[in-house]
């Protein structure tokens, strides 16, 4: 019975295929006609002989089964373009795969070489098994910028670096030095980067892909804000540019990867075409060894509403396939785990006859014409151009929803047993001579045997037909790829005259957030870059106040609002709309940084340069999705990023995992990223000022992070003439009173330095010290610039030494400096070897706790009281006041000396 039952489904299987060769409907075509048909007649006859009562019950019954029974979103394991349903071929095959051969070749060269005298690492097997995947869409799919046409957009797979690297070599764009040096970026003449890097090859790379799943994430965004772009009318391209995004089938392990597929379809992106190089292994194994990795994608995506076009088996096979009546050999490739293919890839044909078709009789008949030579040599759909290019050529020319192309292959393809489809074959990076002159037979590679040990690399001349074919191919595609150019006309940007208004002070109570939110107004207002300017919410628009702009601007939408909103009446309603400027990007901080990084390298990217603020939850930022916080660095990104509700103990109901004392530091860790911790609107709207200036009139390719708050109080006045320290990270804010017989230093950032405020009051009145209030606005930016002085110093030792900003400004300062943060000791603590004198911090370290404010500033000691304490300390363990002084001032303020411990390890 079980086996019968496994014919019928089989049979049912080859009856769809069947019916796709010839009606090609995915449907089922003319077979779903004939079902369709005889269920009608049942029906009548049920109607004629029952009455419609009881044909309606027993319909009901059916139905109710329907229902229940379990329906996959799977088809066939075949390719899903039927062979006469193929586009043909328009390439020259032969001249094509002598190119491919050559890059092969490269490729593998260039990593072998680097490893016979370096330890530098390198991939082979992943460009070896998606060489054709490339080839085909470089010869005629993948379109370079030109004057006319903006580009399309291309994320590599990180690790087929070396092929990149390989074709641009034939192409002349890179010599055989640069080769010689992959991956030793420090060797004289420079090297090349191990993966694609636009921070270390600005002019080569676009999008750094090489952390799994951040590359498919990003292409998701960037379709998407190519939308954006094209529906604010910020662009006005005659064609619109593909994104396309060459991925590996373990990367979609990564939530990253599939996470967001849904947006894709939600938003009808026929722009987006994914290709998943399904060679079946990852880095240590089988992706899905016990499964089908092909099968379970194809269903997450056609779930998720993509368009899916599979393509397993090469053109050997459709004869195989039409001339099996029986529905065997699709029944045969379904039983098969991916594992059983792997094998078939290490094993000689005569194992794949045995094993594969050896299991049912019939199939053995089907391939007895063929030797075991042939049959493992039947190609997989992955390594065939045909297969390949009407896959592609489908792609492009869907309508309506996004495309994934799911290419089967094998790792390591052309290694032999060097390492394909070998388990280790990820981490192959060295051939012995008998591999390499298997290599070199295996794909005709015109070299020696005298030389091969060497693995040279290998050009044919300039006026070869391959170059001249590969040449004139990349030039009615509109140049060459990957490459990046930055031709960008700088902004307008307003003068800190613009924000005027931020510099008087208000008696008013209002937050840092609030000033932001008031300043994105103006900017938003501003005739010169209010079109440019990105607000990016991850679903936090109300708590941060930012609803109020819903109405102004409206809520991108590729729909337009097609219903009546709620709140239509009020003032503030929820606006979208088609030209929406506001990116709302829903519960995703990963989403939302894809589209701060796609707005923010649309200068590179497209020539348009665009100015994101993308606001968020502190403490779910860089901790959150720090990998991409650190691929914005290398994408040379520009933009601002506001971490807003920081604060350990300011954003205080919330507790443990919203407060955030340390994503300052993630921040500061990120070498293109300038972080700021503002105290007051004024030092926000200088800092934010002069990121525009830098970034978008004078091209700096950095960008901002800015802690944003949530306590009110007065913004003061702005002192004359701290935009410099403002901007340096330090300035004297308030100057302590005259007269006093101590001095100190407190040094204070975001509200907190109202703490130290209100410390320099107390110390002033109960202790006769006079301590200066400074405002740090920039703990890394001290940092760095003293180290870039401490190290020039040592490395010219007889010549004068440099001064840092920091040692320059408190040179003269006498007495103990304290810093208080909101943040963990270590942020403050940066600039303490350049404190004279030393430093002692006050700081947040440990969990969060909710709680009212003053308790928690207690509980952490940051509060004014025990600011007053740490620098009647700080000057007792200088000898210039007693102990006692600090004892009696624990008591006299009221502090428990044995409270609890907030960080406990
Ligand atoms: C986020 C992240 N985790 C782990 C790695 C290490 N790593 C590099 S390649 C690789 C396997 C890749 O497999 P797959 O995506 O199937 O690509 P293939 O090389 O097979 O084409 C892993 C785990 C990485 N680069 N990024
Ligand atoms: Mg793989």
């Amino acid at each position: 019975m079980l086996k019968q039952a496994g014919n019928t489904v089989s049979v049912e299987k080859k009856e769809i295929y069947d019916s796709r060769l010839t009606s090609g409907a995915r449907s089922g075509g003319s077979n779903g006609d004939k079902w369709s048909q005889s269920l009608q007649s049942v029906f009548e006859l049920a109607l004629e002989s029952q009455g419609p009562e009881r044909t309606a019950r027993l319909l009901e019954k059916l139905a109710g089964q329907l229902r229940a029974a379990p329906r996959g979103v799977n088809t066939p394991y075949v390719n899903t373009i039927p062979p006469e349903q193929q586009a043909p071929f328009p390439g020259d095959r032969d001249i094509e795969r002598r190119i491919k051969s050559y890059i092969r070749w490269n490729a593998m060269a260039m990593v072998v070489k680097a490893n016979s005298t370096t330890n530098v690492g390198g991939h082979i097997s992943t460009f070896a098994s998606s060489a054709t995947l490339y080839e085909v869409a470089f010869n005629h799919f993948l379109r370079a910028r030109t004057e006319n046409f903006s580009g399309d957009i291309v994320y590599f797979q990180g690790h087929a670096a070396p092929g990149m690297y390989a074709r641009a070599f034939l192409e002349g764009r890179l010599d055989e030095k640069h080769l010689q040096n992959f991956r030793q970026e420090l060797a004289e003449g420079g090297g090349l980067s191990s993966y694609p890097h636009p921070y270390l090859m600005p002019d080569f790379w676009q999008f750094p892909t090489v952390s799994m799943g951040l590359g498919p994430i990003l292409s998701l965004y960037q379709a998407r804000f190519n939308r954006y772009l094209q529906a604010r009318k910020l662009v006005n391209w005659a064609g619109e540019p593909k994104v396309w995004a060459f991925l590996g089938d373990g990367e979609c392990d990564e939530p990253e990867t599939l996470g967001a597929i849904t947006l894709a379809s939600r938003e009808n992106l026929d722009n987006l075409i994914w290709v998943i190089n399904c060679n079946l292994q990852r880095l240590d194994g089988p992706v899905r060894g016990n499964g089908k990795i092909i099968q379970e994608l194809e269903s997450a995506f056609l779930g998720a509403g993509w368009n899916v076009i599979k393509v397993i088996w090469g053109t050997d096979w459709d004869d195989l396939l039409a001339r099996d009546k029986s529905g065997l050999l699709i029944k045969r490739m379904e039983e098969a785990v991916d594992g059983d293919y792997q094998k078939y890839s290490v094993e000689p044909g005569s194992y794949t006859r045995r094993h594969f078709f050896g299991k049912y009789p019939e199939l053995l008949e089907l391939v007895n014409h063929l030797s075991d030579e042939q049959i493992q040599r039947l190609l997989r759909g992955g390594h065939d151009v045909r297969k390949m290019f009407a896959s592609y050529k489908a792609a492009v020319e869907h309508k309506g929803q996004p495309t994934v192309i799911l290419a089967k292959t094998i790792k390591g393809y052309g290694l032999g047993e060097a390492g394909e489809g070998r388990n280790i074959t990820h981490q192959q990076k060295k051939l012995n001579e008998k591999e390499l002159r298997e290599f070199r037979e295996r794909f005709k590679i015109p070299i020696s045997d005298d030389v091969i040990a060497e693995t040279p690399f290998f050009r044919p001349p300039a006026d070869s037909p391959e170059i001249k074919y590969l040449l004139e191919r990349r030039k009615a595609l509109g140049g060459f790829l990957p490459s990046r150019r930055v031709a960008v006309t700088p902004l307008d940007v307003p003068k800190l005259d613009a924000f005027a208004e931020f510099f008087k002070g208000s008696t008013s109570e209002a937050s840092t957030t609030m000033a932001f939110v008031r300043l994105v107004s103006v900017l938003l207002r501003n005739p010169a870059i209010g079109r440019q300017i990105v607000p990016i919410i991850p679903d936090e628009a109300r708590t941060f106040g930012m609803d109020a702009l819903f109405k102004d601007i409206g809520i991108y939408s590729s729909k337009g609002q097609l219903y009546e909103p709620v709140d239509r009446a009020s003032l503030l309603y929820y606006h979208e709309a088609k030209d929406g400027q506001i990116l709302e990007e829903g519960i995703t901080e990963t989403g939302s940084m894809a589209s701060f990084i796609a707005a923010a390298t649309s200068y590179a990217t497209h020539g348009v340069p665009m100015v994101p603020f993308y606001i968020y939850y502190s403490m779910f930022g860089p901790q959150r999705v720090g990998d991409l916080f650190w691929l914005a660095g290398d994408i040379r990104a520009k933009g601002f990023l506001l971490g807003a509700t920081a604060g350990r103990t300011t954003l205080n109901g919330e507790g443990l995992q919203h407060q955030d004392g340390h994503n300052l530091l993630h921040a500061a860790s990120i070498p293109t990223c300038l972080p700021y911790d503002a105290a007051f609107a004024y030092e926000l709207a200088v800092i934010i000022s002069d990121g525009l200036r830098r970034m978008y009139a004078e091209g700096e390719e950095i960008f901002y992070y800015i802690a944003l708050y949530n306590e009110n109080y007065a913004m003061p006045l702005m002192p004359a003439g701290v935009e410099d320290g403002v901007l340096k990270g330090l300035y004297k804010f308030k100057p302590g009173p005259e007269g006093k017989k101590l001095k100190a230093h407190i040094f204070g950032s975001g509200p907190i330095i109202n703490s130290a405020l209100r410390a320099q009051e107390i110390l002033a009145e109960r202790y006769d010290v006079s301590a200066d209030v400074w405002s740090v606005t920039s703990y890394k930016l001290l940092r760095t610039d003293a180290i870039r002085c401490q190290r020039w110093n040592m490395l010219h030792p007889t010549q004068p030494p440099k001064k840092s900003y920091i040692e320059e400004l408190l040179a003269k300062e006498q007495g103990a400096f304290v810093a208080v943060s909101d943040n963990i000791r270590t942020v403050p603590d940066q600039i303490a070897p350049w404190v004279p004198g030393g430093l002692f911090t006050l700081g947040t370290d440990g969990f969060g706790r909710s709680d009212t404010r003053a308790r928690l500033r207690r509980f952490f000691g940051v509060d004014a009281e025990s600011t007053v304490i740490a620098t009647l300390y700080a000057l007792a363990e200088k000898n210039l006041v007693g102990r006692d002084v600090v004892a009696q001032a624990i008591k006299d303020l009221g502090v428990d000396p044995e409270k609890m411990q907030p960080q406990l390890i």
